[in-house]
């Protein structure tokens, strides 16, 4: 309600200051005998002059956002597919980069060379067979190439061969969280159905399905270093979107159908920590996390914990309310550790066996909830005295 009234002021504001100028204007009437409407050279060049403070203004910008904001970009990629990512994300950028930066010079440089002067007209030609070839196939060429650069690098990346070692992985959004399954020793996951959700079943694992029984649900996701992974995505309830900055990898998580990202991670948790371009990131979260808690501590609240570098699973589809903070932690760890920690997981089979256990026959046990009441029918002492 508050914005409303404000914005209903600004408006207010904005009309009130338009009328002044009209009237402004109005007292300046025949003042000066050379105003018209029609612009003159004076106006024309201070326009031409305007737009080349425009282009000026565009380069500082970028050079400005580039220095300030230009450490954010992701850095080492942790997959084996990430250079490739990365390489093709460079070169467009760097083809982008390149053609605006003439382009917009070409813009504004013949719009100050060609503004109006008084007595110039304005040279005029329907079409220019040679220049819209120029500039038709330059732009095909290079769009050409670098569309099929990307297919190339796309079908790269999502291929996988159903011979080769891989690892079956599912990854299941909701709103708003992610679960993970991992298919056990089979290596196949059980099928699932969102119909079977029901107690610590929360993933509808069809646990009839022999492939199931070996199956593993957790809620932080371990990757062996060096090994592929194939993700199945589910999602429960809308769309989402499983995104692995650090890996290179996005894929949208559809209610109804599986769909699938493949990686092989090569940098585990631990060697990402030595990485530099890491430390110096985990060294300026830190020193803001430092100034931080000097106010909260000075508030009587308790200062903020230094923070560590982990990989992490983000949804990048805007889900709902609390889509901002629907993420899990990803550990990869060497492939011997990957095993350890996953065989000291329960299986779901197990865990469902065991939520579902029939209560053991409770302990008969008096219990003395109020006093007893004892009647003692006289007539019946008696007689018994009388034997
Ligand atoms: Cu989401």
């Amino acid at each position: 309600m508050t914005s409303l009234l404000i914005f209903f002021v600004l408006v207010l504001i904005g009309i009130a200051i338009w009328q002044l100028t009209k009237i402004f204007d109005l007292t300046q009437v025949g003042s000066n005998s050379g105003d018209s409407e029609v612009a003159n050279d004076k106006d024309n060049s201070i326009n031409g002059y305007l737009m080349f403070a425009f282009v000026g203004f565009i380069y500082i910008f970028t050079i400005y956002s580039l220095l300030k904001w230009g450490d954010l970009v992701l850095g080492t990629p942790a997959s084996e597919h990430g250079a490739d990512v990365d390489n093709l994300m460079a070169i467009s950028m760097y083809l982008i980069f390149f053609v605006q930066t003439i382009t917009q010079f070409l813009l504004h440089y013949f719009t100050f060379k060609y503004r109006g002067k008084q007595g110039q007209k304005a040279l005029y030609f329907a079409d220019n067979n040679k220049l819209e070839a120029i500039w038709t196939i330059i732009p095909v060429i290079v769009l050409a190439g670098l569309i099929l650069y990307g297919l190339y690098t796309w079908n790269n990346i999502m291929y996988y061969d159903d011979e080769e070692e891989v690892i079956y992985v599912e990854l299941y959004a909701k709103q708003f969280g992610w679960e993970v399954r991992y298919s056990g020793e089979d290596n196949t996951l059980g099928k699932a159905n969102v119909r079977f959700i029901e107690g610590v079943n929360t993933l509808g694992v069809d646990l009839s399905d022999p492939a199931a029984q070996d199956d593993k649900v957790v809620n932080e996701l371990h990757l062996p270093k060096g090994k592929k992974i194939v993700f199945k995505m589910r999602s429960q309830d809308v769309l989402h979107s499983a995104y692995m900055p650090h890996f290179r990898a996005q894929m949208n998580c559809v209610p109804g159908m599986i769909t699938q990202f493949a990686f092989v991670p090569n940098m585990t948790t631990a060697e990402m920590r030595e990485d530099e371009a890491i430390i110096a990131k985990v060294d300026k979260i830190n020193k803001i996390r430092a100034k931080k808690s000097i106010d909260l501590v000075a508030k009587g609240e308790e200062a903020l914990e230094p923070y560590t570098f982990d990989y992490l699973l983000l949804c990048n589809k805007i889900c709902g309310a609390s889509h901002y903070n629907m993420q899990m932690k990803i550990v990869v760890d060497t492939p011997e550790d990957f095993k350890t920690w996953l065989s000291e997981k329960p299986t779901l089979s197990s865990q469902w066996a065991e939520a579902n256990a029939p209560a053991p026959a409770p302990t008969p046990e008096v219990e003395l909830t109020e006093p007893m009441e004892v009647v003692i029918d006289t007539t019946k002492v008696v007689a018994q005295i009388i034997k």
